[in-house]
């Protein structure tokens, strides 16, 4: 098949699955065309099957806002006839579902009919997609697409309350590639530039945004290292990173914590992690959490959303109630503090991580792609 893939080319954990969903798809001998902004981060190799479009917004002075959606329909339109592509599956649906409806109009006219899977993401439903100025275009462009998929059922269920849906909503969940994530030794890992060997190492990996509730990520860390020795990680860039080096300097901690910013090595240093704080306030799946429990580092987590679809109570990790630092800080330290439960969590999160093989949840969409262009 020839498909079109549009999404966000950020570290976002959308733009990663749609990434890693197209080189995998062009492995198994599809044609795919990445359609963006910029090209997605860990787009790394340009082959025979995998091509990258930029859609370009030029600065006009007369616009306050540049026109992207317009700039993205009137790309997919051409790449759609340049390219026959066949499918458009586009992540995350502000505005690409309804930027993809447009293009599909645009070429109903020309008799070429393109039909559009979109994917549900998370905050393009529950933060950003709801608020009443995005949410009729949301449901609109929910409603028109061909098929419609959201990566966990959670997510499902609050489109479901949130939005008049009349189309199906397929669960696909997020997936990962175990190869990349393999255990590694605890030389190949370099654990020793990062710490020293009686101390724990404890990793956060997001975005940096208030959704995440990174002040918790560091509430709980203040209270592991206070019972044992530790170093807290910090990989990604955002919003709340002012207000965090606050935070760890008014506790007095600033010497145990790393900030690696943006990273394309997030396996490195998962690698030598181990533990994974994830106590956001709202998540529809938790990539990261998945990300790292792949490389066998147990998670504590909050119970919200898609979380508890992937990280499991009392085997993987801990799960609790959003804001309940207290509670996530005993499970963090309960883990930590004995070497042989230590190493059952990490058994056990890698375990549960093999459920989300790509080589399963690709397939997957494989067949949501069949069976749309089967019906048009
Ligand atoms: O986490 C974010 O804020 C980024 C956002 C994105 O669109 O990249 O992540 C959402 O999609 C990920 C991939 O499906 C999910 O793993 C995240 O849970 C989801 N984030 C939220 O729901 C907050």
């Amino acid at each position: 098949m020839k498909i079109g893939i549009v999404c966000y080319p950020t570290f976002g954990g959308s733009g990663v699955v749609a990434t890693e969903l197209g080189l995998e798809l062009s492995k198994r001998g599809h044609e795919i065309h990445f359609i963006t902004y910029n090209q997605p981060v860990r787009l790394e190799l340009l082959g025979n099957n995998v091509h990258y479009h930029e859609v370009n917004v030029p600065e006009y002075p007369l616009f306050h806002y540049q026109p992207y959606e317009l700039a993205l329909s009137s790309k997919l339109v051409d790449m759609v006839k340049l390219h026959k592509i066949e499918i458009l599956h586009v992540h995350y649906a502000i505005p690409h579902a309804y930027a993809a409806y447009m293009a599909k109009k645009m070429l109903i006219e020309e008799d070429i009919y393109v039909p559009i899977v979109t994917t549900l993401h998370g905050t393009d439903i529950t933060l950003v997609g709801s608020h009443p100025f995005y949410k009729p275009a949301v449901t609109f462009s929910i409603n028109k697409s061909d098929a419609v998929t959201a990566v966990s059922a959670s997510l499902k269920e609050d489109t479901l309350r949130l939005f008049d849906i009349k189309n199906e909503i397929e669960v696909v969940p997020n997936f990962i590639d175990l190869e990349k994530y393999k255990h590694h030794g605890v030389t190949e890992c370099q654990r020793g530039l990062m710490a020293k060997d009686n101390e724990k190492i404890i990793t956060h990996i997001s975005n940096l945004r208030p959704v995440k509730r990174i002040e918790d990520v560091i509430s709980v860390f203040y209270n592991i290292q206070k019972a044992m020795p530790a170093k807290l990680m910090f990989i990604g860039e955002g919003p709340e990173k002012e207000k965090m080096e606050m935070q760890c300097a008014d506790l007095g901690i600033t010497d145990k914590v790393v900030f690696f910013g943006r990273s394309n090595e997030i396996d490195k240093i998962l690698c030598f992690s181990d533990l994974f704080l994830l106590p956001s306030q709202t998540e529809s799946f938790g990539l990261a959490a998945l990300e790292a429990m792949a490389s066998g580092v147990p998670v504590i987590s909050s119970n919200t959303g898609g979380i508890p679809e992937v990280n499991v109570h009392g085997v993987s990790g801990y799960l609790s109630e959003v804001g309940d630092i207290e509670d996530m800080s005993k499970n963090a330290i309960y883990i930590l503090s004995d070497e042989n439960r230590l190493k059952t969590f990490k058994e056990n999160a890698r375990k549960e991580s093999l459920k989300f093989d790509l080589h399963e949840i690709v397939p997957q969409y494989e067949k949501i792609y069949e069976k749309t262009l089967a019906k048009c």
